[in-house]
């Protein structure tokens, strides 16, 4: 590599505290990317399928007219680029290298620009990509620097993969299937994300394992290509490890694409607690002995009158409506054996909004005679708004709030022209998502992959998806830790899937038991998405469920998923026990603006060796410009404190399953007032301790502290807090006219800074606008 020299630095240097990542680019089309002098890539061949035939840069049957330096301002901040045409008779081709010239930004696009039509693209297979843009080698990097690639469904998670960079980087899943975000990092932080910034339905990468290359381009299977065709890469780097790096790549993208996670805001689903009967569950493909799904549904009803657990929706699973016998969904409508008196009647009797699960639609669907079905193997796919307003519109008089769509990655890989289309995939997304926004109603993506997962930044409906393979069917499927990371990114909340909240639930169809029920109740909470038990009647343990929620099932949850630290993926990448051996895995709320005040949770599950963990190793510093002197307890022994800043590391004992299910830590900003020194623990008798759920508002400036509590009229809240180590826990009852209650933890003045009509009505968290049941539509 003697002979690359630089002939322009692109944006070049992007400093950081640990190192300086350059991207360099030399003449004729070729770059590098390299830490701290050390080259981490180096350009493979750039190539492209025209008229039957390959054109590369390996055998100069691609050269290009020259270099071009241009530069400009999107909506991303000022750009620098080099651009390099190639011209093959009337096909004209534009290859791009976009860096910006911003550290807010430390990206390098790539783009290549079809700016004629193209024909006789297809390469060999559809697995493979019909042209190399950007392309690297996989260098041998003597076991420095290690990868996490996502693969095939449940947002990447089924098949993800953790390894060391370099030859055995070989085997990571590429194509149609395995093509998903790629993650390269080292010990010290430095981390570079790749993925497609754009045309994700239809961008791959294939690994050439020949030659040690990896090339995104156009899927194999598309043939023609029309003039103006373009799709991006993007290459984030982050000196803050792979929660760093997913922070910087989820803020981009969320802002590149405008996805707007609002919504998640008034979806029920994510606000409250609901009852599932999806796979996993006690009620799945199950009733009560002797009784139809009709009765069974209302034995649960009144099971949940008679508990008073505050449930707030009610998700029904695939057991509902008609299959044929490749269990693909005929008439997506309730069957008179299941429910004798329909959906519109059994909706009213449960009084709950609806979570309604849908699969893959069969070839011989009725709904083909009115509306547009592509016919694939074994199933077909609808591709018109119109059928989905249909559809969902008439699942509204249900009760329906939330479409929750399964086995999303069958329609894209059985249906062939899927594979060589360049638009279709994307035409039946649009769809389904652009009607759910018409109609009000949310989706939850289900077995999704992560093209899929990456489209859901254009849907403002696609609040949620399926981040782990079913319950039950994986013992382990809690462990999401690594999946949430890219869910929250693309603005998805993570679902963990349905849990018992007890051990045993005899009678139940998978001959099975949950032998950790604490923990599968806190992993739902810390992911902020869907917290959904499925437990058999007379068998939900209130108390530990209610740990989840306030009084009324609104989820007091953090301000982001819990996910993975670093080391626990370093660790599993290298296996060196140079990380942290076993799941450990943080999230935080946030209070304020600009100058946040930030509460932290580090949960611990099956940790088969102490760890010593700092503020950044638990990546809290992440997205702050500094972490505040904190203190830190264990949540099983409120005695226990240590405390807790970048140069007094806490170390996290062993924590074994089968003895503890999990282990799991808050740590609280001190504040310094006068004399005093205030810690606010908050609701400890709660999974998170501070939630923005339950404190409306934190007041602090120089002379206050004071917080502001919502909930339910008359509810009691448990709240504590020490000053100059005394704890104060004390029960404060909301007030059913304001819904607050304030409480004045230190005063310089003695009056209390908190307005007199302060009024949290307006700030509850509300269902009601969105568990309105529709009226039932004219037939
Ligand atoms: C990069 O260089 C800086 C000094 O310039 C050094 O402090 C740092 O440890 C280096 N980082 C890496 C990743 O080599
Ligand atoms: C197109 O270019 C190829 C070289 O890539 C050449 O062999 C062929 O004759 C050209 N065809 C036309 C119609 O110009
Ligand atoms: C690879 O690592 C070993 C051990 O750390 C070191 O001795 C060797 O010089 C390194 N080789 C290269 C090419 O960096
Ligand atoms: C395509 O790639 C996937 C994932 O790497 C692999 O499982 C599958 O066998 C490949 N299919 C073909 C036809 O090569
Ligand atoms: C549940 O309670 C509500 C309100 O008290 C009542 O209207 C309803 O009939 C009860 N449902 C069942 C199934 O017991
Ligand atoms: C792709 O599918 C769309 C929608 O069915 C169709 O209009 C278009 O012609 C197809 N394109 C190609 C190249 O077949
Ligand atoms: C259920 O599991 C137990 C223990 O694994 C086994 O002994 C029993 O035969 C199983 N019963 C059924 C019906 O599968
Ligand atoms: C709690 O921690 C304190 C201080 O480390 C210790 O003395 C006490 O024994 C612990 N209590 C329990 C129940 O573990
Ligand atoms: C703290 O300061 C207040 C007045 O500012 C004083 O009344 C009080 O005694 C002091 N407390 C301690 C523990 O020093
Ligand atoms: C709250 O506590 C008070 C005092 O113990 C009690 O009177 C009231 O009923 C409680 N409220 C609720 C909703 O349980
Ligand atoms: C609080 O706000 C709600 C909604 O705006 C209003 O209905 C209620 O009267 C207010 N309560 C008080 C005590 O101001
Ligand atoms: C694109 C490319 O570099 N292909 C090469 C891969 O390796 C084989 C065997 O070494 C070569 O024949 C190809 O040219």
């Amino acid at each position: 590599m003697k002979d690359l020299k630089p002939l322009l630095l692109l944006a070049s240097v992007f400093s950081s505290v640990t190192a300086d990542f350059v991207i360099g680019v030399v003449t004729d089309n070729r770059y590098y990317v390299s830490i701290n002098d050390t080259k981490w890539f180096t350009s493979g061949p750039t190539f492209c399928n025209l008229d039957g035939k390959v054109f590369s840069t390996v055998d100069k049957s691609m050269t290009f007219d020259g270099d071009y330096v241009y530069s400009g301002l999107d909506k991303l901040g000022p750009w620098q680029s080099n651009t390099f045409k190639f011209k093959n008779n009337d096909t004209s081709i534009v290859f791009e290298l976009k860096s910006y010239q911003t550290n807010d930004i430390p990206a390098v696009i790539f783009t290549m620009n079809y700016v004629t039509a193209a024909k006789g693209t297809k390469a060999t297979t559809a697995n493979k990509t019909i042209s190399g843009w950007p392309s690297f080698n996989i260098l041998d990097l003597n076991q420095t620097v290690g990868y996490l690639a996502y693969s095939a469904d449940m947002f990447g998670d089924r098949k993800k993969m953790l390894g060391i960079w370099g030859p055995d980087a070989l085997t990571i899943r590429d194509g149609l299937d395995g093509t998903g975000p790629i993650v390269t990092f080292d010990k010290l932080g430095n981390t570079f994300l790749f993925a497609p910034l754009d045309s994700f339905m239809t961008t791959s990468y294939s690994i050439d394992r020949d030659n040690s290359t990896i090339s995104w381009g156009t899927m194999g299977g598309v043939d023609e290509i029309p003039a103006g065709f373009t799709y991006s890469v993007i290459m984030v780097y982050s000196d803050q490890g792979v929660n760093g790096v997913f922070s910087k790549f989820g803020t981009i993208m969320r802002y590149y694409h405008d996805k707007n996670t609002e919504r998640q805001k008034t979806d029920v689903s994510l606000n409250y607690i609901g009852y599932w009967t999806d796979n996993g569950g006690y009620y799945y493909y199950n009733t009560e002995p002797g009784k139809n799904y009709e009765q069974t549904m209302l034995d649960i009803k009144q099971y949940i009158n008679k508990t008073q657990i505050p449930y707030k929706y009610i998700q029904l699973d695939s057991w509902w409506y008609y299959k044929d016998t490749n269990a693909a969904v005929t008439k997506w409508e309730p069957r008179p054996d299941i429910f004798p008196d329909g959906l519109v009647k059994v909706g009213q009797e449960l009084g709950l909004p609806l979570v309604l699960h849908n699969r893959y639609w069969s070839k011989d669907t009725p709904y083909a005679v009115n509306y547009k079905f592509l016919k694939g193997l074994g199933l077909s796919v609808p591709i018109t708004t119109r059928f989905w307003d249909f559809l969902l519109q008439r699942a509204k008089a249900w009760g329906l709030v939330v479409y929750e769509q399964d086995w999303m990655y069958v329609q894209f890989m059985y249906l062939e022209v899927m594979k060589t289309n360049l638009t279709l995939a994307t035409t039946w997304m649009d769809a389904m998502a652009k009607s759910a926004e018409n109609n009000d109603v949310t989706i939850q993506y289900c077995m999704a992959q992560s093209r899929q997962a990456l489209q859901s930044l254009k849907y403002t409906a696609v609040t949620q998806g399926r981040v782990s393979d079913d319950y039950h069917l994986q013992h382990d499927q809690w462990k999401i830790g690594i999946s949430s990371l890219f869910a929250h990114a693309v603005g998805v909340a993570p679902s963990k899937d349905t849990f018992w909240t007890t051990t045993n639930q005899p009678g139940n169809p998978f001959n099975t038991t949950e032998q950790y029920p604490a923990l599968q109740t806190l992993v739902a909470v810390l992911s902020t998405g869907p917290v959904g038990p499925s437990d058999k009647i007379g068998y939900t343990n209130k108390d530990l469920l209610m740990k989840c929620c306030n009084s009324d099932g609104l989820i007091l949850k953090p301000s982001k998923p819990a996910t993975a630290i670093n080391d626990q993926i370093i660790e599993t990448a290298f296996n060196d026990g140079s990380g942290a051996s076993g799941q450990v895995w943080s999230t935080y709320t946030d209070f304020g603006e600009y100058n946040k005040i930030r509460f932290g949770i580090i949960m611990v599950a099956n940790l088969s060796k102490p760890y010593s963990i700092t503020p950044s190793r638990a990546s809290l510093d992440v997205e702050i410009n500094q972490y505040p002197d904190s203190v830190i307890y264990d949540s099983k022994n409120m005695t226990k404190s240590a405390s807790f800043s970048e140069t007094s590391p806490f170390t996290l004992p062993t924590c074994l399953l089968n003895n503890a299910n999990y282990c799991l830590y808050y740590t609280i900003p001190i504040m310094k007032r006068g004399n005093q020194t205030i810690i606010i623990y908050g609701e400890t008798n709660k999974f998170v301790w501070m939630s923005s759920q339950r404190v409306a508002k934190l007041w602090v400036d120089d002379d206050n502290v004071a917080v502001t509590l919502r909930g339910a009229a008359n509810e009691n809240v448990t709240f504590a807090y020490s000053i100059n180590g005394v704890m104060n826990t004390n029960t404060y009852t909301i007030d059913a006219k304001t819904h607050c209650v304030s409480i004045v933890i230190y005063s310089s003045t003695g009056k209390s800074p908190i307005p007199a009509n302060f009024n949290c009505t307006n700030l509850l968290h509300t269902s009601a606008k969105h568990t309105k049941k529709a009226q039932p539509r004219q037939k």
